[in-house]
């Protein structure tokens, strides 16, 4: 009896063990899908591949952007993106104390996969039916790991073996914030996609309608308004400046002008104040609602001096800031990106990617009203760079070069701008 069950125990512990050590090997057996494991019959075996990315960290735009690439690096593995965690605190030292925030909290998920459908997908972690099924993509960094090497190694995962694992986990010290292999379309398709929560974009419409009051106000002094008050309220124009002059980036800028031997990258508040007050044929008095870094605030500076009849705000002066600060820095960053995208005027710095998004964003806009003008006040949606000179010693016209084979260009900085 003893011996019959002591052959019976060896013999179930024998078994668990072969189940074990053949069972991921065959789930992995090339030319076997993953998905005959899948409880839902309706994913079918592309959508239930997915890619996982770490969390996306730095500013607004650079998550942004970082994100856009993680999708466009699931789209060439053929892949669906994870709803990866975006960062809402700009602590960027030191990644495990960067506060995380899901992406949904920032973007509508939904709204997402319905503008991009077809070109992109977002997913949700629930779709993933065999959490083992994972292969780990080290991805490399430092300069050693090149922009065609990263290249190389997407290819290179998104054939086989590697295109049989249901998910592809991405690892590796913020993979997406470098390398550039798509061109400007693929990054404003993506763009286009990202809708604000609505909590978020309300906040832009409450600041949006502050400044037009104001600059109704302002305006009645010099001309009598018309009876319908609400209706005219959308109309009264503002300027948006989005002024880069916080400490921090005036000491990098004066080092990234040295090393690219460009002169025109850092403007001080008195160069942007002459050269926005040189834009010739704006209608005064015209409110201007300047996007400043908090530590800005303090500056009383920043509001004295401008041209005749350029009544400058920041959030401060508008009474606005304890709507931001109730917000993390992201969502106060994205508040801000709102208010300036939807300005009558914009006027910011080539060297930012803040200012380079809003660009291609009101470049998209123009595009898809069929606009074959994009730079002048007679335009719906005008740009200008204040860091370059244009005509009469104003800003110069600014819009996105959709055909551009990258975004680098667009977005890290240049000083080549067109209006095409
Ligand atoms: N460096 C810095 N910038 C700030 C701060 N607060 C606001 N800003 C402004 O916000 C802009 C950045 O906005 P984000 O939306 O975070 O975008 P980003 O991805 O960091 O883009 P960059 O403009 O290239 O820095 C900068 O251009 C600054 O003018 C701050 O505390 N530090
Ligand atoms: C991606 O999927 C499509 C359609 O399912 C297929 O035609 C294409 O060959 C796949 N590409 C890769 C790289 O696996
Ligand atoms: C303007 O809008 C407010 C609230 O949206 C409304 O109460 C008011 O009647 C409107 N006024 C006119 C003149 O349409
Ligand atoms: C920097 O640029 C100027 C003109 O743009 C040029 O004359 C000069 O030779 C350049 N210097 C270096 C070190 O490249
Ligand atoms: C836009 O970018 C394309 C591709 O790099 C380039 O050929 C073209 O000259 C650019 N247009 C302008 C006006 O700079
Ligand atoms: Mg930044």
């Amino acid at each position: 009896m003893n011996s019959l069950a002591y052959k019976c125990a060896a013999f179930l512990v024998i078994a668990l063990m072969i189940r074990t050590l053949w069972l991921p090997r065959f789930s992995n057996f090339r030319g076997i899908p993953n998905s005959r494991f899948s409880l839902d019959p309706n994913l079918d075996n592309e959508k239930s591949k997915f890619l996982e990315v770490p969390q996306i960290v730095w500013g607004l735009n650079n998550q942004k952007i970082a994100f856009a690439r993680a999708c466009l690096t699931a789209r060439m593995l053929n892949r669906t993106l994870l709803m990866p965690s975006l960062s809402a605190s700009l602590f960027y030292k030191e990644v495990e104390q960067l506060r995380s925030i899901s992406f949904d909290k920032v973007f509508q998920f939904d709204e997402f996969n319905a503008r991009c459908g077809g070109f992109v997908r977002l997913g949700r972690y629930s779709e993933v039916s065999n959490t083992r099924d994972v292969f780990e993509l080290q991805k490399g960094s430092g300069r050693r790991w090149t922009v065609d090497k990263d290249l190389q190694q997407l290819r290179e995962f998104s054939k086989s073996p590697y295109d049989e694992y249901q998910m592809i986990r991405v690892v590796g010290k913020n993979p997406f914030l470098w390398h550039d292999h798509w061109p400007t379309r693929d990054y404003a398709k993506i763009f286009e996609c990202l809708v604000l929560v609505e909590e978020i974009s309300r906040e832009a419409d409450k600041v949006v309608s502050k400044i037009r009051e104001i600059g109704m106000v302002e305006r009645s002094r010099v001309a009598p308004l018309q009876n319908n008050v609400n209706a005219t309220l959308q109309t009264i124009p503002y300027v948006a400046v989005h002024m880069r002059i916080e400490k921090d980036w005036m000491i990098h800028c004066k080092k990234l002008e040295h090393r690219l031997n460009i002169s025109e990258i850092c403007s001080s508040k008195e160069e942007i104040k002459q050269r926005v007050g040189n834009i010739v044929g704006l209608e005064t008095p015209i409110v201007m609602y300047l996007a400043v870094a908090d530590d800005l605030l303090e500056d009383n500076s920043i509001l004295e001096g401008w041209g005749e009849g350029l009544l400058p705000y920041e959030k401060k002066k508008l009474g606005v800031l304890d709507k931001y600060k109730k917000h993390p820095y992201l969502i106060q960053s994205a508040i801000d990106y709102e208010v300036c995208l939807r300005s009558n005027v914009f006027v910011g710095n080539t060297f930012s990617t803040f200012s380079s998004l809003i660009v291609l964003e009101r470049t998209q806009l123009m595009m898809s009203e069929g606009a074959a003008q994009r730079c002048g006040l007679d335009v719906r949606w005008p740009s200008y760079a204040y860091n370059l000179e244009g005509e009469s010693n104003g800003p110069r016209g600014w819009a996105a070069n959709m055909s551009d084979v990258s975004l680098q260009a667009i977005s890290y900085g240049s000083n080549h701008v067109s209006c095409t």
